[in-house]
């Protein structure tokens, strides 16, 4: 069972904080590139990346030392003023990602939320369709936050479920369902297509080659903006700097977030070329903390970081490798191993239910974390700085495990 020390504050937040997450027994307060410490000092490999937010690597001190410089010299003006940082950090993404515009905002869902008000914006606006009558197309299985308005495209009852009335306006077509997107396509008020270049939460479902090369074709062709959700795909995690780029396709709104601050703060952003992002006019939409000065130099040096230390590359190599070590195994537990880059899954086949949840627990006393999703899938996804020397052992470690399922 768990030490004192880790029971005491499981108690702790079991009695004080809300019940909406179901965490892994491990109580943690240290972490340093792919590793992570619990209150007894007992070391892990950190195989979720806090959602693939730390791509970085946790701590990192070229992030670390931005932070810190900023955070004694300037954190928030609001949006009322401007501040040196907010200008520099505008010339400074718009570059990275060769878009005309950005719009900052901060949590993933807050970023998801802003690119559709530009796009129902653009679709009033720009392509004409009658006040109140614009759709947006999204895809089954998505995940893009827990807003009340982005829940209400869910197809998912628990992110949904007793939480309506919903938000009018999106409509469910099949993920990686061409017909279906042209189908859906042909109606004049469509404005949007939103999607994710691999879906995360559904369990890391990699579309067939050349989907999102179509899709973005069908959506130029209907005159429809092609929505990317890059924000847990994005920043070097599938072995590209953006999940899109697998297919050489420009996004006419790209949402990145998570790995944009490299775990150290909530940062995200929208970025669009003028004929979308100039329709949004003064006062109309906006966050406090939106573009702060600490977010901005922070955001830099985590952007910085990725090519600094070729993270999409590495990324890609040890995917690679992690997929065929584990494919290796030939495990009769894993029914499936897929993925791109470092964003991987496993899919676990055993006749109690709860294996996926057991296996992590067993790689836990090893030394590995992971989180089951869906009961039988764990999502593999370690900080992009892992080295080969890293994956083997972290392979190692979930070999070991594995028989506790014999
Ligand atoms: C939770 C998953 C990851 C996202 C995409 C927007 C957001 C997310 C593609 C919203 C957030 C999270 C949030 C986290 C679980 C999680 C997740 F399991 F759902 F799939 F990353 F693996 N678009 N993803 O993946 O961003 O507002 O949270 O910053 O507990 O809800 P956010």
């Amino acid at each position: 069972m768990h030490s004192d020390k880790t029971q005491y504050y499981l108690d702790l937040e079991d009695q004080y904080g809300a019940h909406n997450y179901h965490p892994l027994p491990v109580v943690l307060n240290r972490g340093e590139g792919v590793y992570l410490w619990d209150v007894d000092n007992k070391r892990y490999f950190d195989f979720l990346s806090g959602y693939s937010a730390v791509n970085q690597g946790h701590c990192h001190p070229t992030i670390i030392r931005a932070l810190i410089a900023q955070a004694q010299k300037l954190t928030l003006t609001s949006r009322a003023f401007h501040s040196e940082l907010l200008s520099e950090f505008t010339q400074y993404i718009t570059a990275y990602f060769g878009y005309d515009k950005v719009l900052p905002m901060n949590t993933g869902v807050e970023a998801v939320e802003t690119a559709i008000k530009l796009c129902r914006r653009w679709g009033y606006d720009v392509k004409g369709i009658p006040a109140n009558q614009a759709k947006i197309l999204v895809c089954g299985n998505n995940f893009h936050g827990r807003t009340s308005t982005v829940i209400s495209f869910s197809t998912d009852p628990s992110s949904y479920d007793r939480f309506g009335p919903f938000m009018p306006g999106f409509e469910v077509v099949p993920y990686n369902d061409l017909e279906a997107l042209s189908k859906a396509l042909q109606d004049k008020n469509v404005a949007g297509f939103l999607v994710e270049p691999i879906q995360g939460e559904a369990g890391v479902v990699i579309p067939d080659d050349g989907y999102l090369k179509t899709a973005k074709q069908y959506c130029a062709d209907a005159r429809v903006l092609f929505i990317a959700d890059e924000i847990q795909t994005g920043l070097c995690r599938t072995g590209k700097m953006l999940a899109c780029d697998h297919e050489g396709v420009r996004a006419d709104i790209l949402i990145i977030g998570k790995a944009l601050s490299g775990g150290v703060l909530p940062a995200s952003a929208v970025l669009a070329d003028n004929e979308v992002m100039m329709n949004i006019k003064p006062g109309e939409h906006g966050s406090t903390y939106g573009g702060n000065p600490l977010a901005c130099k922070v955001a830099m040096a985590a952007l910085d970081v990725l090519k600094d230390e070729e993270m999409a590359d590495n990324a890609e190599a040890m995917g690679q490798l992690f997929r065929d070590e584990l494919a290796a195994m030939q495990s009769p537990h894993i029914q499936l191993i897929r993925g791109r880059g470092l964003l991987n899954a496993i899919v676990i086949k055993h006749a109690n239910p709860e294996a996926a949840w057991d296996l992590c627990l067993a790689m836990k006393d090893r030394g590995l974390l992971a989180k089951p999703t869906h009961g039988d899938k764990i999502r593999l996804s370690p900080p992009l700085c892992i080295n080969r020397e890293e994956v083997l052992e972290a392979v190692q470690i979930i070999a070991d495990s594995l028989h506790i399922l014999d």
